[in-house]
């Protein structure tokens, strides 16, 4: 008899439509790895060489005002730029490339070096979600800006080149691969079932509870029926919007409290800072109405087992698919548990 909490299967992910192989079997294996350094843990209120504190000198050389609250500026190493001009190129349809125009900015929460979401509070994280609405309007509105993403790399482990808690603004004018798959998807469920994939998962995940993490009312944070990385999360909006620019003010309270609840719990987990890549997937602003889009998160953290033993993405899963030991329920549940 195939019991579905042991025995080796693959998972659907609906919404790139790409499988994820589970082998909860394997959860005993020794590991005699890698073990990354713990994070230093206790970082101070203000440090005289972050280039990110008010007042500071960036690397760039500019000066940072001395910041009271939440601090926007555009990104000196910039991967994007704005009058980037239009080129196309084509070769035999297979070179095939084309510019590509955009803004880089980086936020910084609040001028507190040592204040991470996790332990800021949730009315000061509602500054930070109006910046992001300002910023998704105003990049938005920009006609070469046909999308805008926001991301937050959260602890050297990710690759964060600082730990002045910060999160990045990429807005480009193509759709880029991740948020192009899931609108695909999105479209065509839209289209077969008359419904949005998001709002009919949302109620099927509150009414199984298995895999809810957290909840209000406004917001649910699940450990996806087809997560990759073993504490991966999703925070899915209740209601059917499509974009930050579209959230009441109820709303734009409630994913800073979701989120302070959410990055607290990640925290707990393993007793540390925990790292993260962390970004919002909604509406591109390149004119359209893009009604199948709904609002979500989803949190990629790389911790497995502990505060010093993370998986990596390679061998089959670079070669074939990304498989996960440890099942989403499992996972699900020791979130709720801490
Ligand atoms: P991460 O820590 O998420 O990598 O982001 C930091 C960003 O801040 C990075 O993109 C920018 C880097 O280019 N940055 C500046 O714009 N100015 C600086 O003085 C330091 C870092
Ligand atoms: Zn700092």
């Amino acid at each position: 008899m195939f019991d579905w909490n042991q025995d080796p299967h693959r998972r659907f992910n609906p919404l790139t439509e790409e499988w994820v192989l589970v082998s909860p079997h394997r959860t005993d294996r020794p590991w005699q790895g890698q073990m990354e350094k713990p994070a230093v843990e206790t970082q101070p209120a203000y440090d005289p060489n972050c280039y990110l504190c008010p007042g500071n000198s960036r690397a760039g050389g500019v000066r940072n005002p001395t910041y009271t609250s939440t601090f926007v500026f555009d990104n000196d190493f910039a991967a994007l730029k704005p009058g980037t001009p239009v080129a196309h190129f084509e070769q035999s349809g297979l070179l095939i490339a084309e510019s590509e125009p955009g803004v880089c900015r980086v936020v910084c929460f609040s001028p507190q070096h040592n204040l991470t979401l996790a332990k800021m509070e949730a009315a000061d994280i509602r500054i930070v979600v109006d910046t992001w609405v300002e910023q998704y309007q105003s990049l938005g509105a920009d006609p070469n800006i046909g999308y805008v993403q926001i991301f937050e790399n959260r602890g050297a482990m990710m690759g964060a080149s600082n730990p002045h808690p910060h999160c990045q603004i990429w807005a480009g004018r193509a759709l880029p691969d991740e948020p192009a798959k899931e609108q695909a998807a999105l479209l065509a469920w839209r289209e077969r079932n008359k419904s949005c994939l998001l709002c009919e998962y949302a109620r099927l995940e509150e009414s199984a509870a298995a895999r809810t993490v957290e909840a209000n009312p406004h917001f649910l944070t699940v450990v996806p029926f087809w997560a990759v990385w073993p504490f991966e999360t999703m925070v899915i909006a209740r209601r059917h919007m499509g974009s930050l620019d579209q959230f009441t003010a109820e709303e734009r309270d409630g994913l800073a409290d979701i989120l302070k609840r959410v990055t607290a719990r990640y925290d707990r987990l393993f007793d540390v800072s925990f790292p993260y890549s962390m970004g919002f997937h909604q509406r591109p602003t390149d004119g359209a109405r893009h009604d199948e889009w709904h609002f979500h998160a989803h949190f990629y953290p790389p911790l497995l087992r502990s505060a010093t033993v993370r998986k990596f993405l390679v061998g089959y899963e670079m070669l074939a698919t990304p498989q996960r030991d440890i099942t989403a329920e499992a996972a699900a549940e020791r979130l709720r548990s801490v």
